[in-house]
């Protein structure tokens, strides 16, 4: 048998020999050529995902001052005092119409009330929101805000609800931007809604409220759960 092994071994070494393959050609199998290189190769990598322009430098921007958290979007809880009217008119002032009061001339979408504007033709009511806290963040152009208000008339009436979000500057009377939904009118609680990014310079934001009489004898564009909140 150790004599058969050593023929073998032999003859191996031949055919080795012969065929080029030995340990001197072992340098080829992990030669870089072997490799595919287009694999590993930078170009492969795709350097958008982390190119330097993908990275918003304004949030990482070396000028930011960390330690008060200044340049970050805040997210805030609701902005809005009293977006329920479940405190009477507290936090609002009544732009037009003087007739406005927290109703339940139909079931509340939140608590116990709703803005009603009783018996106006046209009735407006507003609440105007300091978001100079956040100015670093707004001069930055990174911080947004979400305004969100239910809606409803009552019954078959014609009456409309209209929310706006004024974005103002620090002297209230330029306006920088502006959510209007429009005149709407809802057979049943809906929600209007807007997110953008408030535009450089602003300091306040108003919020208001525009009922429309379109039939009958009260002003029944009605509102309710309304909340304004910073976003990232
Ligand atoms: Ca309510
Ligand atoms: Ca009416």
């Amino acid at each position: 048998m150790r004599f058969a092994y050593g023929v073998t071994f032999a003859l191996l070494l031949m055919a080795c020999a012969r065929t080029g393959f030995g340990p001197e050609d072992r340098g080829p199998l992990i030669d870089s050529s072997v490799i595919d290189s287009s694999v590993i190769d930078s170009s492969v990598i795709d350097s958008s995902v982390i190119d330097s322009s993908v990275i918003d430098s304004s949030v990482i921007d070396s000028s930011t001052d960390y330690s008060v958290d200044s340049a970050h979007a805040h997210t805030t809880g609701n902005l809005v005092l009293n977006g329920g009217c479940e405190e009477g008119l507290s936090n609002w002032t009544q732009v037009t119409g003087t007739n406005w009061s927290c109703g339940a001339e139909v079931s509340p979408q939140e608590g116990a009330h709703h803005f009603f504007a009783g018996v106006d033709l046209l009735a407006e009511l507003a609440q105007v929101v300091s978001v100079t806290e956040m100015a670093t963040a707004i001069d930055t152009g990174i911080q947004r805000f979400r305004v969100e208000a239910f809606v409803q008339r009552f019954g078959q009436d014609l009456d409309t609800s209209r929310v706006v979000l004024e974005y103002l500057d620090s002297t209230k009377a330029l306006i920088l931007d502006a959510y209007d939904s429009g005149d709407v009118n809802f057979a049943v609680w809906t929600l209007l809604s807007d997110t953008r990014f408030a535009p450089v310079g602003t300091r306040h934001l108003r919020l208001r409220l525009v009922a429309v009489r379109g039939s009958g004898s009260d002003n029944d564009g009605y509102f309710d759960n309304l909340s304004l909140t910073g976003l990232p």
